[in-house]
């Protein structure tokens, strides 16, 4: 099949899924085209069967706000034309459910079906899409969409509580390459970050107030006062310079490494001990499953999906959003148990390989051989 991919470029959960999904199809001999502002962050490798459409904004004087969205349709409309796709996939409801509705409609003029399906990731709708600003644009172009998947259960009930969606939607879970995501011995990077043999706990975030980056600080204090342990903090955001006066003010400094954006995410992953994800929301934690195909067991708020992905006692512990002094008693008392802290890792791996690409990719697949049926 010949497929087009929309999606955010940077470091979110949607976009790095999106690419994922698109190399993924690739390697299974589908013609993918990307059509995004900037190269896909884990796009980062040549492959014959991916091809990459920037699209550009042109500026111009009168433009307070230059028109991304007319830019992005006709974008769209070019490669549908010039690539003969056969459907498009959306990866995220704003705006591009409605950009891509509006490239269906400009080629259907010329006489091109193309169908179109739109992914919903979390924010899209729980956060960002439900405001006044955005709701009318989001359920229309949601249930003008040939197809609408979401990530979680969750995610899916949440859309038909907070939009009038008439239309069906289908859960397709996020997935993990556990050939890459695997954990791997890595005792030189272990000894660099830990040197004294502490514990290692790990966040990965954007660093949005959604994922509750004060809490993650707050668990690891507690943990820090009970044993030796570093807090190792992956990603960049808004929240960063707040949580570094935090540490300073904690006292935490020595203790707390700021990596920043990582590439090479599975060899963190592969050292650390927990992981930690006390977010507001989370439609699936992309994250938290990355790190369980490595072995480590995830300490998260039941917020959302989450419930879905950690199962509370077996593959970590999932406890009330900001119940940080809960959060910390599980993270102490599987770091103080081998044998649990084993049995949960077991547990973590098992989980993730029910989420294995293999398992995920085929009900892509399947439904876009139905559309384009
Ligand atoms: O995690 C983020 O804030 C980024 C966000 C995005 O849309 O880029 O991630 C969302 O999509 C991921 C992939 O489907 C999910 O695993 C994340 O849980 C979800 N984030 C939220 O719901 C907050």
């Amino acid at each position: 099949m010949r497929i087009g991919i929309v999606c955010y470029p940077t470091y979110g959960g949607s976009g790095v899924l999106a690419t994922e999904l698109g190399k993924a199809l690739a390697d299974k001999g589908h013609m993918v085209h990307f059509i995004t502002y900037q190269q896909p962050v884990r796009l980062n490798a040549f492959h014959a069967n991916i091809y990459y459409h920037e699209v550009q904004v042109p500026t111009y004087p009168l433009f307070d706000f230059p028109p991304y969205e007319s830019a992005l349709s006709s974008t769209m409309v070019d490669v549908i034309l010039n690539q003969q796709l056969d459907l498009l996939h959306v990866h995220y409801a704003i705006p591009h459910a409605s950009t891509a509705y509006m490239a269906q409609q400009i080629v259907a003029k010329q006489g091109r079906h193309i169908p179109f399906i739109t992914t919903l990731h979390g924010t899209d709708i729980t956060l960002v899409g439900k405001d006044k600003t955005y709701a009318p644009v989001v359920t229309f172009s949601i249930n003008e969409s040939n197809a609408i998947t979401a990530v979680s259960s969750n995610l899916r009930e949440e859309t038909f509580k907070s939009f009038p969606i008439d239309k069906e939607i289908e859960v397709i879970y996020n997935f993990v390459d556990t050939a890459r995501f695997k954990r791997r011995e890595l005792p030189h990077f272990r000894q660099a970050i830990a040197p004294k043999g502490e514990k290692i706990l790990l966040h990965v975030s954007n660093f949005r107030k959604v994922k509750r980056v004060p809490d993650v600080i707050k668990i690891f204090k507690q943990v820090r006062d009970k044993m030796p342990a570093k807090l190792l903090l992956v990603g960049d955001g808004p929240d960063r310079p707040m949580i570094e006066c935090m540490c300073r003010e904690m006292n935490l400094c020595d203790d707390v490494r700021f990596v920043g954006k990582q590439e090479q995410l599975e060899d963190v992953m592969s050292i650390a001990d927990l992981f930690i994800l006390p977010s507001d929301y989370e439609s699936f934690g992309l994250a938290a499953l990355e790190a369980m195909a490595s072995e480590v067991p995830v300490i998260s708020s039941n917020a959302g999906g989450l419930p879905e992905v950690n199962i509370n006692g077996e593959t970590g512990y999932t406890s009330a959003v900001g119940d940080v002094d809960r959060m910390a008693a599980h993270a102490i008392e599987a770091l103080q148990n081998e044998e649990l802290l084993a049995r949960l890792r077991k547990g973590a791996l098992e989980q993730a390989l029910r989420f294995h690409i293999d398992n995920i990719i085929p009900q892509y697949e399947k439904l876009y051989e139905k559309l384009i049926k």
